[in-house]
């Protein structure tokens, strides 16, 4: 079924996040398919976090300069929630309400993994920041790209050449191991809501198996389909 022959759903748009380790192609695929939905004349917003938004681009540039890990794990972690907060109310929340499909590169799974399996911040901690952040939205679809981690921080290494490592790449090779085995229970945990997706392949390989689980999840069953 290709996007010329799908009967758009309307009313609230649908919010697609994108979640994986260091070098994954998170990027590379929400790219990819915004342009792939942009043909179909599909309203689309891509965003990304920590960031998205004024107020949240700030506070990434506080995170990723490792000036909020010397705060500690819990208070690095309410700065992750409040550029969310701001992100979601200012950005996400009205996007989606005007009908425009929003892809997000992270979200709040984001947070589950690095801070609370990685960092090691209470659950208890995270899902109270969770209610008052994002309350009951939720994304329609999540991807993680999975990758071997080797393949993803060469990936990331080539991408920066000579540029300083960030705080989170400059993790050794463990954290990242522990990453992507929260990323995986993450999946496993949610079925409903979250897709795991071979990234070890060439980049269009990948933007295809992106695109089958899209149209599986959130398009119109075949019987709504317009035949072109
Ligand atoms: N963080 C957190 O701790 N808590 C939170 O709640 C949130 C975030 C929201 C944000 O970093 C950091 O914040 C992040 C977690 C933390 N950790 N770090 N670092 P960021 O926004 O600067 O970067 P990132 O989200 O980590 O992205 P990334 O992993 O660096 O890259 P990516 O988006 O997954 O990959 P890419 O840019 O698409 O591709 C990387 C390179 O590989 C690039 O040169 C591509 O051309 C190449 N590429 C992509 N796909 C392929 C394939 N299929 N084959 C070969 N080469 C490829």
């Amino acid at each position: 079924m290709s996007e010329s022959a799908v009967k758009w759903p309307s009313g609230r748009g649908r919010f697609v996040t994108f979640e994986g380790g260091e070098g994954t192609g998170k990027s590379t695929q929400i790219k990819k398919l915004a342009d792939r939905l942009k043909a179909a004349r599909m309203r689309i917003l891509v965003t990304r976090e920590p960031g998205g938004s004024p107020g949240a681009e700030i506070m990434r540039h506080l995170v990723l300069s490792g000036m909020g890990k010397l705060l500690g794990p819990e208070a690095e972690t309410l700065l992750f929630a409040a550029a969310r907060d701001d992100h979601v109310r200012t950005v996400i929340q009205p996007a989606l309400n005007q009908g425009t499909w929003v892809l997000c590169d992270r979200f709040a799974d984001s947070t589950r993994a690095y801070q609370g399996s990685l960092g090691r911040v209470p659950t208890a901690l995270i899902n109270a920041m969770q209610r008052v952040t994002i309350g009951d939205l939720k994304p329609d679809l999540t991807i993680i790209l999975d990758l071997p981690v080797e393949i993803g921080l060469q990936r990331a290494a080539a991408r920066r050449g000579s540029g300083t490592p960030d705080r989170f790449e400059a993790e050794k090779l463990g954290f990242h191991q522990g990453l992507r085995e929260a990323y995986r229970k993450i999946a496993a945990d949610d079925p409903a809501r979250c897709v795991l997706i071979d990234a070890n392949s060439d980049p269009d390989t990948v933007a295809g198996r992106v695109w089958t689980v899209l149209r599986d999840r959130l398009l119109p069953t075949p019987a709504s389909v317009v035949s072109l």
